[in-house]
């Protein structure tokens, strides 16, 4: 049973049309051949997100991966700077230099996204261990795939997060593939179970219900906000794109992606929301506006300078003078 109310669902639906809306359009463009670069979509996913970043204050830190365009807009990143830094324009999040796979703002809490598969799991354990130094009631989410859970940086991330009691929500998107390797090949043992190692408590969740996700992401972060240490959410969801815009995905039946297509998170939350008074007539409108937004947010990303080649190494070295440790 869902502990969430009413009024709050329908800006949850929102933001889980904005993820898509923007995933929508960015594969459109980079299919076009105008975006550079490499493009994972997260299209089928964005219940995780949405579900967790509910429970978010805004100086509550994420990290995130190289399918993280939901994970930073449900932090409360704006697609127009997104696009541009997809774009690689200066007026991106990060003046074009990190792209879709290194887009971060601190303000946001959102401390990056990263293309090391594992690496951002530390890091969240790192902002941990400053919450708890400080003495602040922050939190730290880290999401990555059902890859990164056999990487070293996993263990050593969750491990010391337990036993210092770290205030760290670990959430693990199983979509059951990590580029082509289907994760029963990867590993004999569930995700959720693995909590069991450390001693910290692991739940499994239907990871395409919002209201499921929901529900076990407010446990977790009362619980990390409390003082009382760490727990990992795995929740299995499924990408409906290959591995990369692109990827061919000569991996997966086409049975078993329309299998997972049938388990749209979107549609549910629709019926409910329509099984709660809201009009069809007004989700339409919400659903049109989302997909202006997101043309008008693509094409003002794109209008930004490119970034004059003179600058390449900026931030790159220290100023002359600046005396090294
Ligand atoms: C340390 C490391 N090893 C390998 C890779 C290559 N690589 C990029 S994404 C990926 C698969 C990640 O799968 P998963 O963590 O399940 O995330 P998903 O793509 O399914 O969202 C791999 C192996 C990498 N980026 N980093
Ligand atoms: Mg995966």
């Amino acid at each position: 049973m869902a502990t969430i109310k009413a009024d709050k669902v329908l800006p949850l639906y929102r933001d889980m049309l904005r993820i898509r809306g923007f995933e929508g359009k960015a594969t459109k463009l980079y299919e076009q051949g105008v975006l550079p670069g490499f493009l994972h979509s997260s299209v089928g996913q964005e219940a995780v997100p949405v579900g967790v970043s509910a429970h978010l204050d805004k100086d509550d830190y994420i990290t995130s991966n190289h399918r993280g365009h939901g994970h930073v807009l449900a932090k409360g990143m704006e697609p127009e700077r997104m696009f541009a830094e997809l774009y690689a324009r200066t007026t991106g999040y990060n003046s074009g230099r990190g792209g879709s796979m290194h887009i971060m703002d601190f303000s946001l809490g959102i401390v990056g996204a990263n293309g090391i598969v594992g690496a951002g799991v530390p890091i969240a354990t790192g902002a941990g261990i400053s919450f708890q130094v400080n003495g602040t009631k922050q939190v730290a989410v880290s999401y990555f795939g059902d890859g990164a859970v056999n990487s070293g940086a996993f263990h050593e991330g969750l491990n010391l997060a337990a036993i210092w009691s770290l205030p760290v929500v670990f959430v693990c998107e199983n979509n059951f593939y990590a580029e082509s390797v289907p994760q029963s090949y990867a590993a004999k043992v569930g995700i959720a179970e693995r909590a069991a190692a450390y001693g910290i408590p692991g739940v499994r969740v239907d990871g395409n219900d919002l209201f499921a996700v929901y529900d076990a992401a407010k446990a977790a972060v009362a619980r990390a906000r409390k003082g009382e240490g760490p727990t990992l959410i795995e929740c299995q969801t499924f990408r409906w794109s290959g591995h990369f815009v692109g990827d061919p995905g000569v991996y997966r039946t086409k049975e078993e992606v329309e299998a997972w297509r049938l388990k749209d998170p979107l549609p549910r939350v629709h019926s409910w929301l329509e099984q709660h008074g809201v009009t069809a007539a007004d989700l339409d409108t919400m659903e049109a506006a989302v997909a202006d937004e997101m043309d008008r947010a693509a094409e003002r990303g794109a209008a930004g300078p490119r970034p004059d080649p003179q600058a390449a190494t900026d931030n790159v070295y220290a100023p002359e003078g600046v005396a090294r440790a």
